[in-house]
């Protein structure tokens, strides 16, 4: 029998440990982990169904923590817990190669399920881990048994988490899809880094939740164990909503001088207070030091989790052996397979004939992909009519029918950026999101948390120009192509017509990281059949027409690939013969041999010209410093696509007087 004394003792020992590795490294954040070990704790130690043995089970409940600052409480449990993290891991908090990096890193350390960091994304990331579970279990019977029907997601927020936007977004979602999977852990210590919460933050948090449709439930002081485990036993009693937990705790609590303090949020103790504070709370006056008392039942708990896991598994295996049909299901959507044939599928189901904008073809061919690949599934931040991103074999993800494919984000970008990376790190899902490309500027910081990650999500921007027209500069993409070819490990591909939006369905569902497509609202000419017999998107850039001794090579994107070719034309009645390379994705160009970059583009040819609608941020790099950038710098303006052109000189007879002009042909 473990007792409260016990399990004090733990908590201690983790708010110790905690404040020490912060300490050596003279680094850190102490006082959160101090404040929160009590509920962290317990639940990991007393609610949370987890195996340490294998952490990627998938029966195990998910724990995020969204104030991804206070790590080293995190480092702790995974320490205590059996995780596969040394003391000497802790000892090295913050050195560059340890594996307890300054925020957790998923993919990085064992246990740790989400990249958090900038506040409030592990927030929303968990409600996408519950969407993500309940559709799964739906989808495939699993929700008629009592395996999942008790799986939780816990999140743990700070007063930043709930300050920022992200989560107002995805708790009114989750509130409406009444996830009672979720379960929010608010560490309300009314302190951040500048003092008091009464600085900016004097909302009533949970009037806010109860408005969201969430149960609300309060720790008068989650610093006591008893009090944090009769919140918790309410808690895993599903009442049909989310649950918040607001659990009053104190920052840095167990230091005498700091507790309370928001100086204690972001720096060491100092070497005297530590010592006080473990005086306080009665260890030695060592550092690193821990209780063997404190392992004894941590090691037996472990010991209890596993031979429950392994109950589990047997009974999941049962399932599995009695359910052919939902176990084909279950297998395909936990390992996603893709078939041989997908290219030529997806060709034969693309309109490659005649001019359609890349969004109608690329909602073509998503149809046969969600057909071949059960584990797509995704959405759109309420825009499907146009991003054509609605699967119409499926019906809807709701709180009455769980098992629809399609989710409806609501007008939340970052909310639905955020949830596709926790649908994708649940495990069963390769998750789509859509909206105007203009709004990803609203997205972004979640499309950096899936490269940070690695995760298999696809966007699909649609109206991806100028060229949208009248809606004017605010609805027009300028600079977001050079900002999301800047972002490291995502791959951006811009076909340019239903061929080559087919190809680039082919490559993003192949991709093992996080996909971009970006898809014209216009209609594009198909390109021409014998020429289009040369696309090879999969590399990146290739050349759609080859002169013999050219004088100049055109690079086009997308809709400008067509332009560029009717330039061609004009340029060759005046005897100026030009190369076209359609360049539909920087990433898996440069991912290619020297050679055949070479090859396509080669460095010792001047007359190179990057011609692109947008910003033309990055081009110099393939034209070299003696070619021409094609593209527009400053903003749009509202008026029809025809006006557009001849303002910003983007006809084929503008372009080929410019491109004379400039390289004196
Ligand atoms: C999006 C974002 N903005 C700012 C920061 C920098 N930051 C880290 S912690 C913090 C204060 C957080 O306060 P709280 O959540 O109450 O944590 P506590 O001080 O209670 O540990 C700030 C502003 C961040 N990590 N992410
Ligand atoms: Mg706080």
């Amino acid at each position: 029998m473990t007792t409260m004394a016990d399990k004090k003792l733990a908590a201690d020992n983790i708010r110790l440990l905690s404040a020490d590795a912060v300490q050596k490294a003279n680094s850190g954040h102490p006082g959160m982990p101090m404040g929160c070990a009590d509920f962290a704790f317990t639940l990991w130690y007393k609610y949370m169904r987890h195996n340490p043995l294998n952490p990627d089970w998938i029966g195990r409940d998910r724990f995020v923590l969204s104030a991804g600052h206070g790590s080293m409480l995190l480092y702790s449990l995974l320490y205590l817990f059996d995780y596969g993290l040394e003391l000497d891991d802790i000892k090295n908090f913050r050195q560059l190669n340890s594996l307890t990096p300054g925020h957790p890193e998923y993919g990085h350390t064992k246990g740790v399920e989400v990249t958090t960091g900038p506040l409030g994304s592990g927030f929303a990331t968990a409600v996408g881990m519950a969407i993500e579970a309940k559709n799964f279990t739906a989808r495939t019977g699993l929700d008629k048994t009592d395996l999942f029907t008790e799986q939780k997601i816990y999140a743990l927020s700070g007063d930043g988490c709930l300050m920022e936007g992200c989560t107002h977004e995805a708790a009114s979602l989750a509130g409406h899809l009444k996830l009672d999977n979720l379960i929010c852990f608010y560490d309300s210590n009314s302190i951040t880094i500048e003092g008091s919460t009464s600085l900016a933050f004097t909302e009533n948090v949970q009037k806010r939740f109860e408005a969201y449709e969430w149960r609300v439930i309060n720790i008068e002081n989650a610093n006591d164990i008893a009090q944090v485990e009769k919140g918790l036993d309410q808690a895993v009693l599903s009442d049909g909503r989310p649950t918040l937990i607001i659990g009053k705790t104190t920052i840095a609590y167990g230091s005498p001088n700091k507790a309370g303090k928001n100086f204690a949020h972001g720096e060491p103790l100092g070497i005297q207070e530590l010592s006080a504070t473990k005086r306080n709370l009665g260890f030695p006056d060592e550092m690193f030091f821990v209780k063997e008392k404190v392992h004894e039942i941590c090691d037996q708990r472990v010991k209890k989790l596993k031979i429950e896991a392994s109950l589990w598994d047997g009974k999941f295996n049962n399932f599995l052996e009695n359910n052919q049909k939902e176990s084909k299901l279950i297998s395909a959507l936990l390992h996603k397979p893709i078939p041989n044939n997908l290219l030529e599928e997806l060709l034969n189901t693309s309109p490659i004939d005649k001019p359609v904008a890349t969004r109608v073809s690329s909602g073509a061919v998503l149809q046969k992909i969600a057909e071949l690949i059960p584990a797509i599934s995704g959405g759109a931040a309420d825009l499907s009519p146009s991003t054509k991103t609605a699967l119409t074999a499926s019906g809807s993800f709701s709180a009455d029918t769980r098992d629809g494919k399609n989710l409806h984000f609501g007008i939340r970008e970052f909310g639905m950026g955020l949830c596709m990376n926790g649908m994708s790190l649940y495990g069963t899902s390769i998750p789509y999101g859509s909206t105007f490309m203009v709004f990803l500027d609203y997205v972004k910081p979640a499309i950096k948390l899936a490269a940070l990650q690695n995760l298999h999500v696809i966007y699909i921007f649609t109206h991806d120009s100028l060229f949208v027209g009248e809606d004017g500069p605010t609805h027009q993409p300028i600079e977001q192509l050079a900002m999301l070819r800047s972002l490291p490990n995502l791959t951006v591909i811009r076909p340019a017509d239903a061929r080559e939006t087919a190809h680039a369905w082919n490559s993003a569902i192949n991709a093992d990281g996080p996909v971009a497509l970006i898809l014209s609202r216009q209609n594009l000419e198909p390109i021409d059949k014998e020429l289009a017999a040369r696309i090879d998107l999969a590399k990146g850039a290739y050349s759609l027409k080859v002169a013999d001794n050219p004088d100049l090579i055109l690079i086009a994107t997308g809709s400008e690939v067509n332009l560029a070719l009717k330039t061609s034309e004009l340029l060759k009645n005046k005897n100026i013969k030009t190369n076209i390379v359609s360049m539909p994705s920087r990433e898996l160009f440069l991912k290619q041999s020297k050679e055949y970059q070479e090859s396509i583009i080669p460095s010792d040819f001047t007359n190179k010209v990057s011609i692109e609608l947008g910003s033309t941020f990055g081009w110099k790099e393939f034209v070299g410093s003696n070619g021409l950038t094609i593209g527009v710098d400053t903003f749009g303006a509202s008026a029809p696509q025809k006006d557009l052109e001849k303002l910003f000189g983007f006809t084929p007879e503008q372009l080929t007087d410019k491109i004379i002009k400039y390289f004196n042909l």
